[in-house]
């Protein structure tokens, strides 16, 4: 059967310290995105940028939850059109932006299955809340509010809380969490496997128990992939690089893996910054990657 895929650009970067990520949806569509989508056959909706206002334009006014108003709203509407593509049978990508916007895609898709998994491509946990922050930066926080945890204005999207069960959620690549997040993280169940877990077992070890995991009570996954799970090498474009992530090969195989369980939901490309790039080749990369979830490799 065809696939159906739809594009949904979300250019914030208000949930983070540095400004380009903003770029990332550029970037990525100018990496060739579509072409190479439609090389493979698949049919390819693109509704463009979802509105985000510019952070000169905005004041802050909590200093542990820096720009919380944009947020939520940017968040809604993402929200709604993760759930209206869905509706209307289209998968959907959504390219970031930074990763506070991971709140508004797991909202929506949330409000299509009874039940779904996760995976979490990061370097971070993001699994702070106001209480925990050392940044006040949301976009340390996506995971935590998916959960059930964190400021109201965000857990409440898409009317209830709590939108994925931590036994559901596998998080992959961690290896710089903070102190609390750690606890946070060992203490809501969630399964996770650091880069030393990767290390020691192997991408495909990591990935065969991973896609159990989020497929096993589930009606499909949902995968938010934040490029500084890479290696800065392969990927130098990101806001937070952090020494010691996954390599191209192993980023590839992974994606190559969900391919083949069909049952991937939606995706997020979070976090690439054109600024800090090399050329455009951490969103080349996140063209690739996203061709690899789609089933390129597979013949
Ligand atoms: N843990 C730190 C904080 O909360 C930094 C995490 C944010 N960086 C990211 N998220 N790119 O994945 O501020
Ligand atoms: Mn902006
Ligand atoms: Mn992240
Ligand atoms: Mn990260």
């Amino acid at each position: 059967m065809e696939q159906r895929i739809q594009v949904i650009g979300v250019p914030l970067d208000l949930g983070a310290n540095r400004r380009g990520v903003d770029m990332g949806p550029s970037a990525i569509r100018y990496a060739g995105l579509k072409k190479r989508l439609q090389n493979n056959a698949i049919n390819v909706r693109d509704i463009g940028d979802i509105f985000v206002p510019a952070p000169e334009s905005r004041i802050i006014e909590n200093e542990k939850l820096k720009y919380l108003d944009v947020i939520k709203d940017v968040n809604t509407v993402l929200a709604d059109q993760v759930s209206e593509a869905l509706k209307n049978n289209y998968r959907p990508v959504i390219l970031g932006g930074d990763h506070a916007i991971a709140i508004g895609s797991i909202a929506g898709v949330s409000q299509r299955v009874k039940r779904m998994g996760l995976i979490w491509f990061d370097a971070h946990g993001d699994f702070n809340t106001a209480e925990t922050t050392p940044s006040g930066n949301i976009h340390g926080m996506p995971l935590a509010v998916s959960l059930g945890y964190g400021a109201p204005e965000l857990t409440n999207i898409g009317g209830f809380v709590g939108k994925v069960k931590p036994e559901d959620v596998v998080v992959i690549g961690l290896r710089d969490v903070d102190l609390q997040e750690k606890k946070m993280i060992k203490q809501s169940g969630v399964n996770a496997f650091t880069m030393h877990e990767v290390d020691r077992m192997g991408i495909k070890e990591v990935m065969e128990q991973a896609l159990k995991l989020v497929t096993k009570n589930t009606d499909g996954f949902h995968v938010s992939f934040d490029l500084d799970v890479m290696d800065p090498m392969e990927a130098p474009g990101v806001g937070t690089r952090v020494r010691g992530g996954l390599n191209y090969r192993e980023a590839h195989l992974a994606m190559e893996l969900i391919a083949e369980t069909k049952k991937m939901i939606s995706l997020d490309m979070v976090e690439v910054n054109p600024i800090l790039d090399q050329g455009n080749r951490t969103a080349e990369l996140a063209v690739e990657l996203i061709a690899s979830a789609l089933g390129e490799n597979i013949l």
